[in-house]
């Protein structure tokens, strides 16, 4: 043939994502009906924080591929519902501000409509009509609703708690300002400042948030992370004696009270309110500076098991219940005031920090537990810490390790000196901040009445927009500085009142914010019941395992709350979770100082979304994430560009007949075609992505090899029914690329994501023959082509037979023949 191969226009991706989100825009695509929920499928992604970074890899890399999910479901026949929002409260707009003389509002509403627009560019199914903003008064109002529905329940509370205090910039700090124990704005050394604060009591939940978990089918890490965090601790709370304050006692918490005959001193917390009374005269220089440079440690510093253990005696003896005996009493800051009781019965032999801490200070060892198995000795120069049986312990010599725990608690707690208790790590919810850019607590302080939450009628209590958070007065909340705000009359009494200053924790407005998208144009309630009934729990929840003990345990805490309540009829808010990886650039994280930092609008400016989007998608596992490279996007637009010529130079076959293939010869390239469609279905399904994508790139090689050898007269259509599919797998790949293609196949008019997900035939995946390589002693020699169902005698003798074999034998008997069904013949000589 001579003929000139036709000329393909270049694929214009800037027109055509334009002229598709317009199309999708227009159609109302992506809107859901949500009074229809149908084979509803919420998907939700966490919503964005918005920073001075705007939207950056890291948020692209959650968005695109949990799109592509989305998109998957809707294709697969679900009402896939999928909406956005931005988390616009909290302190980085607040600390901008402060900087630049910016309003943090002025400055989160630029950044928030920058983000809609990379948002938008990224071509996913958003439902834009049923955005939320939480920093918007139409959103707050209805997270100080939450509050107070809590404190009518008795689940927030106000008591005094130490926050982190500067005192060179006599302000509060979050735990995020404060590095490595210093200030981060000036570098002085932070302090502890005791404050009236207010609390959640998710402590009230530590038990049900354990149970919830066997409903929800969450990564078995995060999982254990919430598991852990909760640190449900059953033991024993034991009652000592103090010596010559027959007034006086200390309960200690142990989860060993099997060694309660090996304690052999006592701890308190430095903060331990008995410390100042029991201490002797002349200890009381020692212990008061011990006491003040403890203050200085966090709790992490405190109880982390490198760091050494210090201590100092207090002077002070006490009883130990079981057998009359006097143990000194001292101080140590590895003891935490508000775990258990704040004091800890020392046990060296059974426990390796008590170990460590007698022989820096020459205290007694006594073992009174021996291993289980006799013949296992003692650990050399360490403590013996695992369960074994008492023995140096009175009457209960011979007991196992569980058992004398109960025995020694009930002997005990007949004289009243013990009970069994359940301690948890977990601490009810702080969320009060000393900030301004928050929701407003809606309680109003009277004189008369004491702390008045202020009615439902009169929500949303607005955050003043007029502040001068650089003039605000030190060591105080900002709001406290505008006086039209603090004076309110008194709810109650009506008589004058001053407002709470503090702000919610912006944790509060995150832990709900899913039960609303359903009701977000809603100004009288919430959330409507019925439609957040219907479409909650998520189905699908996608965002960054870093949330684990945060967001993720709030929302489920929330949630529970509210369904407790009766406000909603479930009580797990996000039935499936997926985290996705980190993206590194040469290895280490993407970081400004690093100058790493990939920046998404140039690469989506440079090559589209559809390829950036499946690049991310391709660099990696989903949940390992990957690491990024220019070749490897590059990669990704040649396939892209390879799939349009390709449709592009057979769009004829659009218009003949479709139908089953004509000739044997298209029946491995059917195997193929069905292959990569329940590949890809599989993979797309698990988040995959990866792997799907590995299995397109073969497949768009075959179809081009098949286009440029095409014989007309055996293809019967079969060209025209793998294009139409092909497109349809690319779909949640590349949306706008496919969208293209679908309409250059012919179907004007109608949208790819309509045209449902193709199915794969399981009897296309039964190949008839399979090619057989057949060896002599190991080494292949040829390959032949032999049915399926072949049995191995028939194999063995078709391989023999072999025109190329029977030449290589020459004669030769062979001495053995393996058969490995499915794959090859072995002929050892
Ligand atoms: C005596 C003992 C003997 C202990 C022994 C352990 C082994 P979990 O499992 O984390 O709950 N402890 C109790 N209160 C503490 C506090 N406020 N600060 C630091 N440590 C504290 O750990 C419970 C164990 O941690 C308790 O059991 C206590 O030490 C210590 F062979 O009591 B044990
Ligand atoms: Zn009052």
């Amino acid at each position: 043939m001579t003929e000139k191969p036709e000329q393909i226009p270049r694929y214009d991706f800037p027109a055509v994502e334009k002229k598709w989100q317009a199309r999708w825009e227009e159609t109302g695509a992506h809107l859901t009906d949500v009074a229809r929920p149908g084979r509803k499928y919420y998907c939700l992604v966490m919503f964005s924080y918005p920073s001075g970074d705007r939207l950056h890899v890291g948020h692209w890399y959650n968005y695109g591929p949990t799109d592509t999910f989305a998109r998957f479901m809707r294709m697969r026949g679900f009402n896939v519902f999928e909406p956005q929002g931005f988390d616009a409260f909290g302190l980085p707009a607040e600390n901008f501000a402060i900087k630049h003389g910016k309003h943090p509002k002025d400055f989160t509403d630029q950044n928030t409509a920058y983000m809609e627009k990379q948002l938008r560019a990224i071509g996913a199914m958003y439902d834009w009509t049923r955005k939320i903003d939480t920093s918007k008064p139409d959103y707050y109002k209805w997270t100080q609703w939450i509050f107070l529905k809590l404190h009518e329940k008795g689940l927030a509370y106000r008591k005094n708690a130490p926050v982190n205090w500067c005192p060179s910039c006599a302000t509060v700090l979050a735990n995020e300002q404060v590095e490595d124990g210093a200030c981060e704005r000036c570098g002085s050394e932070v302090t502890k400042r005791d404050l009236e604060q207010w609390f959640f009591k998710i402590t009230d939940y530590a038990d049900r948030l354990l149970e919830g978990h066997a409903k929800i089918e969450w990564p078995e890490k995060t999982i254990t992370m919430q598991r852990e965090w909760i640190g449900r601790s059953e033991g024993s709370e034991i009652e000592f004696g103090v010596e010559g304050h027959p007034d006086k006692s200390i309960r200690v918490f142990t989860t060993r009270a099997d060694t309660l005959f090996g304690c052999t001193w006592m701890v308190l917390a430095p903060e331990h309110p008995l410390v100042t009374e029991l201490t002797a005269k002349s200890r009381i220089a020692d212990v008061a500076a011990y006491v003040e440079k403890s203050k200085k440690a966090s709790e992490i510093e405190r109880t982390s098991l490198e760091r050494e253990k210090t201590g100092v005696p207090i002077g002070a003896m006490a009883v130990n219940p079981a057998n009359g005996e006097k143990v000194p009493i001292w101080i140590a800051d590895y003891v935490i005031a508000t775990y258990g009781t704040g004091a800890v019965m020392a046990v060296p032999a059974h426990d390796e920090r008590d170990y460590a801490f007698a022989k820096k200070y020459s205290l007694e060892v006594r073992r009174v537990i021996r291993p289980a198995d006799p013949k296992t000795p003692y650990p050399e120069d360490a403590a013996f810490t695992d369960d074994g049986v008492m023995h140096a312990s009175g009457a209960f010599d011979g007991l196992a390790s569980a058992e004398g725990r109960k025995k020694v608690t009930t002997a005990l707690a007949a004289k009243n000196a013990a009970r069994s208790t359940v301690n948890y790590r977990l601490r009810d919810w702080l969320l009060s901040r000393q900030r301004y850019w928050g929701a407003p607590i809606p309680i109003v302080y009277c004189d008369t009445c004491g702390a008045v939450p202020v009615p439902e009628k009169d929500l949303p209590v607005e955050l003043p927009y007029e502040i001068d958070l650089r003039n605000v007065e030190k060591g105080k909340s900002p709001l406290a500085s505008v006086a039209s705000f603090v004076n309110a009359p008194c709810p109650r009494c009506r008589k004058a009142g001053r407002r709470e200053v503090d702000t919610m924790d912006t944790f509060v407005d995150s832990a709900w914010y899913f039960l609303r998208y359903m009701s977000s144009d809603r100004t009288d309630v919430a959330f409507d019941r019925k439609a957040t009934d219907a479409w909650c729990p998520v189905d699908q929840y996608v965002g960054g395992v870093d949330h684990a003990c945060k967001h993720l345990l709030y929302a489920r805490f929330v949630t529970m709350a509210l369904h407790d309540i009766g406000l909603i009829g479930f009580e797990e808010p996000f039935k499936r979770l997926f985290h996705q990886g980190n993206i590194t650039k040469g290895g280490s994280k993407m970081s400004k100082s690093r100058g790493n930092v990939v920046n998404p609008d140039t690469f989506v400016e440079k090559y589209g979304a559809d390829v950036f989007r499946m690049y991310l998608m391709y660099m990696g596992t989903y949940a390992g994430g990957g690491d990024w490279s220019d070749e490897g996007i590059a990669g990704i637009e040649r396939f892209q560009l390879r799939l349009w010529r390709l449709l592009y130079a057979t769009r004829e076959s659009a218009r003949k007949s479709r139908g089953q293939p004509g000739g044997a010869e298209l029946k491995e390239l059917r195997f193929r075609l069905h292959h990569t469609i329940r590949k890809v279905t599989e993979d797309t399904g698990t988040f995959s992505f990866n792997t799907a994508i590995a299995r397109m790139f073969e497949l768009l090689s075959d179809l081009e090899d098949y286009v440029r050898a095409k014989d007309e007269n055996v293809d019967g259509g079969f060209l025209a029914e793998a294009l139409d599919d092909f497109v349809r797998l690319v779909a949640p790949y590349a949306p706008h690329l496919a969208e293209e293609l679908w309409e250059l196949r012919g179907h004007e008019g109608k949208s790819v994501f309509d045209a449902g997900w193709p199915e794969f035939d399981p009897k296309a995946l039964v190949r008839d023959e399979i090619e057989y390589v057949i060896q002599i002693n190991g080494k292949v020699r040829t390959k032949e082509t032999l049915p399926a169902g072949a049995a191995p005698k028939e194999l063995e003798s078709a391989a023999l037979a072999h025109p190329r074999i029977v030449e290589l034998l020459a004669g030769q008997k062979p001495r053995k023949v393996i058969v490995v069904p499915g794959r090859l013949v072995n002929i050892v000589v």
